[in-house]
């Protein structure tokens, strides 16, 4: 059999508009359902809640039979993290709190065989290569990894261009929340010195050449984004859609004085 395409790194190689949700729920019926809902990706979180290599490998057996591309965020930068996820088929990674060119090359090292990176060789024990039913993994396995990287500090903006330029890297992701609270707006990601600040950071990652990307859940604010060269969006997370709906549809038969949250 033959390696998986990975249409997500093709779309952001042609400047293809993506639209995502963060799934954060681990719940491997949860990502189905979310799988048959449209969405071009879903950005399964192993940074904040409880996800881990068990609960994000279950993830992707239940989106496999669908279209839509799964790309997963680990909890750190961790070598030997990203190898475990290689290995149960990930191929794309968006790692959180970037900071320096040096940590982009080392995240892009840690995706590829040497001699081009230092991904351990496991293939027999490993899903991504389907045990070795794959022809020639290893061989194909460098050029189907997609990485995109968050940016979402004042440190990270300082050396966004150097990021940007780092061979190996597909995209930059702007995380509102943590830049929003790096920049002293802590909560407040529609501040205007934050969106100032993503719009700014959308062009110079385009004018890079690599795929822009963006946390986004207000329709307007992620038009305003996708004008100024934004390729992907992330516009919700399940588990603000389910709270939201729950909230909802509890106000409407009872008077909870609940309020609908952000979805982030
Ligand atoms: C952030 O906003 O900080 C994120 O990581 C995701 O959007
Ligand atoms: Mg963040």
């Amino acid at each position: 059999m033959d390696i998986p395409k990975n249409e997500f790194k093709r779309a952001l190689a042609k400047s293809r508009a993506q639209i995502g949700v963060f799934v954060g729920l681990d719940s491997p019926i949860a990502t189905e359902v979310l799988a048959t809902a449209g969405f071009d990706f879903l950005l399964v979180d192993g940074e904040h809640g409880p996800g881990d290599v068990r609960s994000i490998l279950a993830q992707l057996q239940a989106a496999a039979a669908y279209p839509v591309s799964v790309v997963v965020r680990p909890a750190n930068h961790d070598a030997s993290l990203i190898k475990r996820l290689l290995g149960i088929g990930v191929q794309t990674l968006l790692v959180p709190m970037v900071e320096t060119a040096e940590q982009a090359a080392a995240l892009v090292a840690a995706t590829r065989y040497p001699p081009a990176g230092i991904r351990g060789v496991g293939t027999g024990l490993e899903r991504g290569a389907r045990w070795n039913a794959i022809d020639g993994y290893h061989l194909k396995a460098d050029a189907e990894m997609c990485l995109v990287v968050q940016v979402e500090s004042m440190a990270g903006l300082a050396n966004l261009d150097a990021i940007a330029a780092t061979p190996g890297v597909d995209g930059v992701f702007i995380g509102p929340a943590d830049l929003a609270a790096s920049m002293g707006h802590l909560g407040q990601t529609g501040h205007p010195e934050v969106r100032a600040a993503i719009s700014d950071a959308i062009a110079r990652i385009g004018a890079a050449g690599k795929a822009p990307g963006v946390f986004a859940h207000d329709p307007a604010l992620g038009a305003q984004y996708r004008e100024g060269g934004a390729v992907f969006l992330a516009v919700g997370a399940d588990t603000g859609l389910l709270r939201n709906a729950a909230v909802k549809l509890a106000a409407s038969f009872k008077d909870t004085g609940g309020a609908a949250g952000a979805t982030y």
